[in-house]
Formats: C-alpha cells, sequence, structure tokens
C-alpha cells in the first residue's frame, strides 16, 4: 500500500484508513470478490473533483463478468479497509475509519457493453443516497460500519433493461472544511438489469463535472458545537442531483 505524506495529512491519522467498494451482493446472494466490479487496487482517496479518478475510482481491477440483476432487486455494496477485507486481524479501520463520516451514494449510467464500456462521457443519474439523519445524527457511513461494510439499497424498479454501470461512492468528511480535503472513495460495478422498466432519466450529469470543490455537501465543517461530527444537527446537502423518482 502506498504510504505518503500526503495521504496521511489527507487523512488526517496515523495510518491510511480508507475504504474500497469490492463486492456486490444480489438479493443476499453475495457474487464474489471483484466479480464485476471496476476497483481502485489501493485505497487511497481521490481529491480532486475534476480528476476522471472521480469516475470509477484509479483504474484498477477489471472484471469481464457482467453480473444479471433485475428491477427491484436489493443491491448490496461491500466496502472493506483493503481488497479482501481488514487489512490485519484485529483492524480497527476496517470497512473505514470510525472519523470518516460522509455519505453513501449510488449512481447508474447507460452502456451498450458494462464489461467492456469505456468511463468518459457517460451520463450518470443517480438511484439512491444516504446522506445524513438530522433526528439520529448517522451518517451513510454509519450504515456501512453497522453493517460491516455492507450498504444496501433496492434498484428502482422503473429502471429499463440493458447494461448499465453501477457507481458508488462514500464521502469522507472528517477534513471537508478545507477546500479540497474531502476524500472520495468510488468505484463500478457491472450489471445488466432485467424486468419491464421503462425508466429513462430526464437530466443526467457527468463525472468529473457533476461536483464542485465548494459545493456545499463537499465545503463543509461537519463538526458541531460540541465538536462532535454530527454537522451540529442541520440537514446535509448530499451533493450531485437528487435520487430519481419512479
Ligand atoms: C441480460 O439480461 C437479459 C434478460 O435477462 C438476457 O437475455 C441477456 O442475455 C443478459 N445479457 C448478459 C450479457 O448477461
Ligand atoms: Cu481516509
Amino acid at each position: 500500500m502506498k504510504f505518503s505524506l500526503a495521504s496521511l495529512l489527507a487523512c488526517g491519522v496515523a495510518v491510511d484508513a480508507h475504504t474500497i467498494f469490492q463486492k456486490v451482493s444480489i438479493n443476499g446472494k453475495d457474487s464474489g470478490s471483484l466479480t464485476g466490479i471496476r476497483a481502485p487496487t489501493n485505497n487511497n482517496p481521490v481529491l480532486d473533483v475534476t480528476s476522471t479518478n472521480m469516475i470509477c475510482g484509479q483504474p484498477g481491477s477489471k472484471s469481464a463478468t457482467v453480473l444479471n440483476v433485475a428491477a427491484g432487486d436489493r443491491i448490496g455494496a461491500w466496502w472493506q479497509h483493503v481488497i479482501g477485507g481488514a487489512q490485519f486481524a484485529g483492524d480497527q479501520d476496517n470497512p473505514i475509519a470510525k472519523s470518516h463520516k460522509g455519505p453513501v451514494i449510488a449512481y447508474l449510467a447507460k452502456v451498450d457493453n458494462a464489461a467492456s464500456a469505456s468511463l468518459t462521457g457517460l451520463k450518470w443519474f443517480k438511484v439512491w443516497q444516504d446522506g445524513f439523519d438530522t433526528s439520529s445524527r448517522k451518517w451513510g457511513v454509519d450504515a456501512m460500519l453497522s453493517n460491516n461494510g455492507w450498504t444496501y439499497f433496492d434498484l428502482p424498479k422503473c429502471i429499463a433493461p440493458g447494461q448499465y454501470l453501477l457507481r458508488m461512492e462514500t464521502i469522507a468528511l472528517h477534513s471537508a472544511k478545507t477546500s479540497g480535503a474531502a476524500q472520495f472513495y468510488q468505484a463500478c460495478a457491472q450489471i445488466n438489469v432485467s424486468g419491464s422498466g421503462t425508466f429513462t432519466p430526464s437530466s443526467t450529469v457527468s463525472f468529473p463535472g457533476a461536483y464542485k470543490a465548494s459545493d456545499p455537501g463537499i465545503l463543509v465543517n461537519i463538526y458541531g458545537v460540541k465538536g462532535q461530527p454530527d454537522n451540529d444537527g442541520k440537514p446535509y446537502a448530499v451533493p450531485g442531483p437528487a435520487p430519481i423518482q419512479c
């Protein structure tokens, strides 16, 4: 693993405490490590919102598999500290360091062939997000932590059949009060959707492009008056467009 001063400072703690999306489950059935996934091979975050690494992370593993899913299926996305799971026995920073509060987000982009599609020029729409709940003061990352790295959402029933890239993203906001210090973790799954959906997005976004370093959900101090990462109990604006409604 890369161990640089820059990543130490970016993370604000003494070890790399990052995360990688590396496995999918479909209605509870595990698809296998890196199967149908384009994931970075290291867990360093993307910090520059204008980087092409914002699409599916730093180019790393490839897979010839396209995962068959039905619209409406329950999708699990598994995040772990390093590829394969914990970095070592008793790893306190698996699936991600407890300090790394922030949202977890899912986007889709239609492609002809999910295994071979180029990542540039895709038209993305958001299908799900878990941001911040002002009453429980829990972040999307908190749900991932309590599910041992699993994030779950239902693939909307209206998604039209065909192949897509599923872009999963976690944003760690512990240092985000400084511009350029929010940490973006993303990887993509290659999926083939079946069903009778007919949804076509009326608007889409590009990566890079969808986010600005100054977005209120990216340049943000999440610490409240007591120093807790609770956004002071205020609503948090998840970056990007609203999730689609079916
Ligand atoms: C995608 O799903 C459709 C419908 O289930 C199926 O006919 C097709 O063979 C699948 N394509 C791939 C590449 O798996
Ligand atoms: Cu980190």
